[in-house]
């Protein structure tokens, strides 16, 4: 291990800094393999701090320093001592404020792990969040010390026309040399992971936007030249964000100006940089032929985040990581909000919930389980999971639940005004939920420190006598690493009631006015409610819109979920009965095939996709959701042991037999709704696309001359990336004569766009037809492929080991070696994302003896390699454990 002893950080050993910095004062001299920093801070011990130390160890790695003065004194070598991740100032002073200079020099093209100062092609940029500060001066990096920053840049104007950082410009020149220099001043203080600098040969798109108050603000959105065709929409992501943000929370952007640069080299998605927001290209970059209508949406919801993070996040921050959930559980839930509220409400919930179950509900009842506020980390990177980011949301999203829209509004009033410049714990976002609304959270809190998906068993009692139908709950919580016997946890279980002819059936509970759907809030480990007045008994609609984050147990036949998925009136609830029907019909065929018995279709999904398909549907997206079998990862999720095959070839079979059966009305309903249009992002357009594309997935696994031809001519005629790229997959997917040949032609439309080519590279990666591997290992040694970009390793071998099961779990363990060499090799360069892909290898447990074999052997060669940086050794050790 590069860390011969990696050190794990307790909350529990939570302090407050010993020093704060008020002041900083950065000059940058910029050069891609030589750039001079220069920090003058001011800086004073924190009157809090009850330290008896004397000394101020400053954060920093990687750097190299050329001299420290105290208050204008060059200080000597035995003033400071400096290790490879910390500069100790011995007999610091006690009293007052003082002045540190610091200057040291960094290597930014030296910087493949794209933390701190990097080179992203031309220009270069920064990430700083978690701890990548300390990448680039010696400093107190943690989010609770909060400075106001003013930031020089100085470079050769050729090189670097163009020099971004925080806040806004206040003055800039020209020096000899052909060289010139910006200088930015950021009003608001701040903690270091939210600086960001930007240089580089950037074109900008600007526009501007009148916030609620009248002040006029400038947006602008920074990206190479060749990209300038595909900002629009992002800038209208931004408009419409800004907008939202006032309407709904109240809040309002604060400075006068705010820019986005797109960088084709990052980490993860976007960063929420005061005034400078650093984004993916994969999350700016659209135009109705490179881009598909999701990516339209994450972009919309990437921009949106971002955004939101001004207020929950940045003007109101994390006090230690360990609340990390406080921002982005809170953003993540206000960007779904959003989302939903400029598209389809209910589509946006079943795309949320889908995937919290098939993925988070994993990492929840895996080796990498947490609570949504961890308790201990080794490195922090590890832990932006899905538990933090989705689960966190869910956690806000039962807050709003409970409370109501209006009462969870004067929550958030109350946080942003109590907390305005602070650095805060999940316990003061409750406290102020609870102040607002006269509600004692007290229980409710146990869902930030229980790890765990909660199960719910639910039972009904109907007495016919006395019209009463007794409702019983019981919740129980699975032991996760470290935490056994929980205590139960506040749960809003919302739900209705439907007659027998399917129609609404009103809920009288406690003597109160009868109601459509309420929420029973579940305190005790079992607890029952009395509903009376029911003539007949109904049948209950269980946990509507996923109210919690929860496994719901119940047994329901075939024949109850055919009817709610008729006649449920909760969106949420009518998908989910055709995902459990689907469900159970594919759990009969996979017991099936694991017994050697012949298929047969359940007349069943027939009858219940017939009557869909016959009904007239407003909303297609969501109809084309209704339409979707479940994913092969749900369906995981649902077995004791997996079986990738079973599961792929019952599936498979599913599809099939249902396109045999229904050919005529997917005909028809892709006749009715396919045009060669150039993509138009509204609802009715994306709607018609998807209800299209679904048809044509369940027609292409026919394999007649005339399903080929179908996606044929869709691929040829394609005026928008969604057509082309679903074409594309089903002739991927499928045994298409022309494959080859559409493969070389997308590739040659596309090679100078590399988004594009990360789809093409992505495609064929998580195809599941025959002969994938040899496909992956050829696509490694591409010319296109590139180790040292994030977008590329994620379209190769991240999507080969995440959403290829068929392949990456092949019995001989091919996949498993594939992936542990690709880590290998990865670590050397970009330990975080390297980290990331481990996770594929997490679940090994959960799959048959042999394959736990192949996987914890992989993971062990993993951990044995030399110089295994402790983010790999993090996830995989504990993976392992
Ligand atoms: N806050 C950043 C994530 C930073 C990840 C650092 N490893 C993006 C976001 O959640 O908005
Ligand atoms: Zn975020």
């Amino acid at each position: 291990m590069r860390d011969a002893n990696p050190q794990t950080i307790y909350l529990k050993d939570y302090s407050v800094p010993e020093y704060l910095i008020h002041e900083v004062d950065l000059n940058f001299d910029l050069g891609e393999e030589h750039t001079v920093v220069v920090a003058r801070l001011t800086l004073q011990r924190n009157p809090q701090s009850q330290s008896p130390n004397q000394e101020l160890t400053l954060m920093g790695e990687d750097l190299n320093l050329l001299g420290v003065e105290l208050d204008g004194t060059a200080l000597h070598a035995q003033q400071y001592v400096q290790t490879d991740t910390s500069l100790t100032i011995h007999q610091a002073p006690q009293d007052g404020i003082f002045v540190l200079k610091i200057e040291n020099s960094i290597n930014p093209k030296a910087n493949t792990a794209f933390e701190g100062l990097y080179q992203s092609s031309t220009m270069l940029c920064t990430q700083c969040e978690a701890e990548g500060f300390r990448k680039i001066t010696y400093f107190l990096d943690r989010p609770d010390v909060m400075s106001r920053f003013k930031t020089t840049l100085v470079a050769d104007k050729d090189k670097y026309p163009v020099l971004l950082s925080n806040g806004n410009k206040v003055e800039q020149g020209e020096l000899a040399g052909n060289r010139h220099w910006v200088s930015w001043e950021d009003p608001f203080a701040k903690p270091c992971y939210l600086f960001a600098l930007v240089a580089g040969q950037l074109e900008c798109i600007e526009d501007r936007f009148v916030t609620m108050s009248g002040r006029e603000i400038s947006l602008q959105i920074y990206v190479e030249a060749h990209d300038v065709d595909k900002c629009d929409h992002a800038m209208q992501s931004l408009k419409n964000a800004m907008r939202w943000d006032e309407e709904v929370y109240g809040r309002e952007y604060d400075l006068d100006l705010y820019m986005i640069v797109a960088v084709g080299h990052f980490n993860m998605g976007a960063m929420e940089n005061k005034g400078l927001n650093i984004f993916n290209t994969k999350f700016v970059l659209a135009r109705p032929d490179t881009a598909t209508d999701s990516d339209y949406e994450h972009i919309e919801g990437v921009i949106g985040h971002e955004y939101f993070h001004n207020w929950s996040g940045n003007r109101v921050t994390c006090r230690d990581w360990f609340q990390l959930s406080l921002k982005e559980g809170f953003t993540v839930f206000r960007d779904q909000q959003f989302s939903g509220d400029r598209a389809s409400k209910a589509v946006k919930r079943i795309e949320d919930v889908n995937m919290l179950r098939a993925r988070q509900f994993a990492e929840d009842a895996g080796p990498l389980a947490h609570p949504i506020r961890p308790e201990a980390y080794i490195e922090i990177n590890n832990f932006y999971t899905l538990t933090v980011y989705e689960k966190g949301a869910e956690v806000v999203r039962m807050l709003h639940t409970l409370l109501g829209g209006e009462g969870f509004r004067k929550g958030c009033d109350l946080y942003f005004q109590r907390h305005d410049g602070q650095a805060v714990t999940c316990d003061d976002f409750v406290s102020a939920m609870e102040d607002a609304n006269g509600r004692d959270l007290t229980q409710f809190r146990r869902w930030y420190s229980q790890a765990g998906t909660p199960q719910l068993n639910v039972e009904q009692h109907y007495d016919a006598e006395s019209g009463q139908l007794e409702l019983t709950l019981r919740q129980h919580c699975p032991d996760t690493p470290g935490q056994t016997d929980k205590p139960p946890l506040h749960i809003p279980v919302k739900i209705g009631l439907l007659n027998s002819r399917g129609q609404v059936e009103l809920i009288k509970l406690d003597g109160r006015p009868p109601v459509e759907e309420t929420v029973l809030e579940l305190t005790e480990a079992e607890q029952s409610f009395a509903l009376s007045g029911l003539a007949e008994q109904p049948t209950v609609s269980w946990l509507r819109g996923f109210s919690a984050p929860v496994i719901v147990k119940m047994q329901r036949s075939l024949e109850e979920l055919a009817f709610l998925l008729s006649y449920d009136s909760d969106t949420f609830n009518r998908w989910e009965a055709s995902q459990q029907l689907a469900g159970q019909v594919i759990a009969d065929l996979i017991a099936d095939i694991q017994q050697g018995r012949e298929l047969t279709l359940n007349p069943v999904i027939v009858e219940a996709y017939t009557k869909l398909l016959e009904q007239q549907w407003d909303d297609l997206s969501y109809f084309s959701l209704l339409l979707a079998l479940p994913d092969e990862s749900y369906l995981a999720s649902q077995m004791d042991v997996i079986d990738v095959d079973a599961i792929h070839q019952a599936r498979e079979f599913v599809k099939k037999s249902l396109a045999e059966r229904l050919q005529a009305h997917f005909l028809r309903l892709y006749r009715e709704n396919h045009r060669e249009e150039s993509g138009q992002f509204d609802a009715g357009a994306i709607g018609r696309r998807r209800i299209k594309n679904t048809c044509l997935h369940y027609l292409s696994t026919l394999e007649t001359g005339d399903s080929q031809s179908l996606s044929l001519r869709q691929f040829e005629g394609a005026a928008n990336m969604t057509d082309q790229m679903a074409s594309l997959s089903a002739i991927v997917n499928s045994r298409h004569p022309a494959k080859q040949a559409c493969l070389e032609q997308f590739y040659r439309q596309w090679q100078d766009e590399d988004l594009v080519i990360d789809k093409w590279f992505a495609l064929q990666a998580s195809s599941h037809w025959p002969g994938t591997f040899a496909k992956v290992q050829q696509l490694l040694q591409h010319s296109a492929f590139d180790m040292k970009n994030p977008n590329r390793v994620r379209s190769l071998v991240g999507a080969f080991s995440q959403a290829n099961p068929v392949h990456f779990h092949a019995r001989d363990g091919s996949g498993y070696h594939f992936l542990a060499d690709q880590v290998i090799a990865l670590d050397k360069l970009n330990p975080q994302v390297a980290s990331r892909m481990v996770t594929a290898l997490t679940q090994w447990r959960r799959y048959d003896d042999e394959r736990q074999q192949l996987m914890k052997a992989v993971l062990q060669r993993i951990i044995d390699t030399e110089a295994i940086s402790t983010d790999v050794f993090e996830t995989a050790s504990k993976s392992l454990a």
